[in-house]
């Protein structure tokens, strides 16, 4: 069976302050949840603070981003064991909108999830199609590359760390959600993949969460599909009580 794994990705919102208060409200409010796991995801900034707030509760913490790098000369970067360093456990790699505005290929989103791993922190790597790809009759050959390349080199046994994010570019912070059915028919595929690439167990192991416009109103319907395994969630994260729902979502 695998547990469910809610993740709230905050992506470029909240001062500290702002964040330090929604992560007590969380912490507050899901301290009970044991049947699903909890990942927050603050700004940079705030991760140290909201850390501290995290510590000994269900919410585990995670950066949005990292450096393949563990040190040297790389302005502005932020390497794992520093994130580790501030209490991340959890580490996304390779959002739409990293590789759409930051350039990220699926080569760098490789080597950064590698350098996840080799720290012994999760790595949650998000997938998925522009519309244009989905018309196009792209879908499965863009998913099917991206998969692959993320996962270049990565062991068996570190696939127990990985966590994967289908994301379909057109659902995200658009409203628009992916009928439950249609995210189960990427989910089934990408399971697939593991299978064909490291078998049963690591295929039927590995968590697959749905992004893309989630929200309380949608949670229960996309979590009864076979092959979702959790949410990565970015508009709703950001109010403690949509973000407490979608964790709290009704079996
Ligand atoms: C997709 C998602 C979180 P939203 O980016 O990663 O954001 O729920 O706002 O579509």
């Amino acid at each position: 069976m695998r547990k469910p794994l809610i993740a709230g990705n905050w992506k470029l919102h909240n001062t500290v302050e702002q964040s330090c208060q929604l992560a007590q409200a969380l912490v507050n409010d899901l301290s009970d949840v044991t049947e699903t796991e909890i990942v927050i995801a603050p700004v940079f900034t705030a991760l140290s603070e909201v850390g501290k707030i995290c510590t000994e509760s269900p919410v585990q913490l995670a950066a949005q981003n990292c450096h393949c790098m563990d040190d040297g000369a790389y302005t502005g970067e932020v390497s794992v064991p520093l994130l580790a360093d501030v209490g991340c456990s959890h580490i996304i790699v390779g959002h739409s909108e990293r590789r759409q505005y930051f350039g990220e290929t699926d080569h760098f989103v490789n080597v950064k999830a590698r350098a996840i791993l080799k720290h012994g922190l999760t790595a949650i790597i998000c997938v998925g199609e522009t519309l244009e790809q989905r018309e196009s009759g792209e879908l499965f050959e863009v998913i099917a590359a991206q998969i692959r390349g993320a996962l270049e080199e990565i062991t068996a046994e570190q696939m127990a760390q990985v966590v994967l994010a289908y994301e379909p570019v057109w659902a995200i912070g658009t409203g628009k959600t992916a009928t439950s059915e249609e995210a189960e028919e990427v989910h089934a595929y990408i399971r697939g993949l593991l299978h064909g690439s490291f078998g049963t167990d690591i295929a039927s192991q590995c968590r697959i969460l749905y992004g893309g416009s989630v929200k309380p109103g949608n949670i229960s319907e996309l979590m009864a599909e076979e092959d979702i395994d959790g949410a990565l969630v970015g508009g709703a994260s950001l109010k403690a009580e949509d973000f407490s729902a979608i964790v709290r979502f009704k079996k």
